[in-house]
């Protein structure tokens, strides 16, 4: 399949994807997650060679800013939460991918971008990798995996801060706070990712997938809060606070919520 939104380059039987939209800083709009979808769905699976994926964005400033708020303008409360649904379906086939999946951030990762990133099996970050979890500005909360995925990764205290502040960190920070596995020079995220992918591949095949399968496994727990976060985010999009907070985003202002 072609893809408008998405650069696959394979090398060395590793698959690095360029998550391509640079003008929007990467923002994941409707045919991007659908594009992400066929390539985890269908496409790599063909790949019997495959020792593992590298995701990044393109361009100097983001991996990616997070979804597309400009498709969010007149979403509904049913729609919101077909599009939740929609996006954790993918990012769980990235987290449940048989080979492992290296997210290198190389800039913005915010919201979805964050998400996104989390859904990874490893995170490396270049030096000016800014991660947040934003979508309380604009009368939301995240959608894609992002309230259990933060919690899972750095611990609930930070994770209730950062979802509540919408507080952006950068690399080092998110380090201490395990957010990332490591933090290289600036440019050298793709890099590094492909020589952790290099001696993954040395190891018994078979033996890491089931390490992702059943890592994975410890997890499922949370399937409920999986389907409480598509059903609050649907919720979200039923308030005036959330047509406020895209409208103050798109017209570059401060939002004015009323909490109702
Ligand atoms: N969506 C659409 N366009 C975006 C974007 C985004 N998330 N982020 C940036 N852009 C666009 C800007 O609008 C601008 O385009 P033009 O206006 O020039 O056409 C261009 O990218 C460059 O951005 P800036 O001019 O703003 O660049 P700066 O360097 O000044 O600022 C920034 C960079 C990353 C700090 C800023 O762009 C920014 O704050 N971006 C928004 C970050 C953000 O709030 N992201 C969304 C997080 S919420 C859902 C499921 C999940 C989610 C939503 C729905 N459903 C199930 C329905 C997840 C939500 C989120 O991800």
């Amino acid at each position: 399949m072609e893809y408008n939104n998405l650069i696959v380059e394979l090398a060395d039987d590793i698959i690095t994807l360029t998550i391509s939209r640079e003008k929007a800083l990467n923002a994941l709009n409707k045919e991007t997650m659908q594009e992400l979808n066929h390539f985890f769905t269908v496409e790599a699976l063909q790949n019997k060679s495959l020792k593992g994926i590298i995701i990044t964005g393109a361009g100097p400033k983001s991996f990616v800013a997070g979804a597309d708020i400009k498709e969010f303008l007149g979403l509904d409360a049913d729609a919101g939460k077909e599009m939740a649904k929609y996006g954790q379906d993918v990012f769980f086939a990235i987290e449940q991918f048989h080979r492992p999946v290296i997210a290198a951030v190389n800039g913005f990762a915010l919201g979805g971008g964050c998400e996104l990133a989390m859904a990874c099996h490893m995170r490396i970050a270049g030096e000016k990798a800014r991660f947040s979890q934003p979508e309380v500005n604009l009368g939301l909360i995240p959608g894609y995996g992002g309230t259990q995925r933060l919690v899972q990764l750095i611990g609930k205290g930070k994770a209730m801060e950062l979802l509540m502040t919408a507080d952006m960190v950068g690399a080092e920070e998110a380090l201490r706070l395990g957010l990332v596995n490591h933090v290289v020079p600036q440019g050298d995220e793709v890099t590094k990712a492909k020589e952790i992918l290099l001696k993954i591949s040395e190891k018994a095949p078979l033996a890491i997938s089931k390490i992702i399968s059943c890592v994975d496994a410890f997890y499922r727990i949370c399937e409920d809060g999986f389907a409480k976060e598509v059903a609050e985010f649907g919720a979200c999009c039923k308030t005036e606070d959330f047509k406020e907070g895209a409208a103050a985003f798109v017209e570059r202002r401060k939002a004015d919520f009323k909490g109702r």
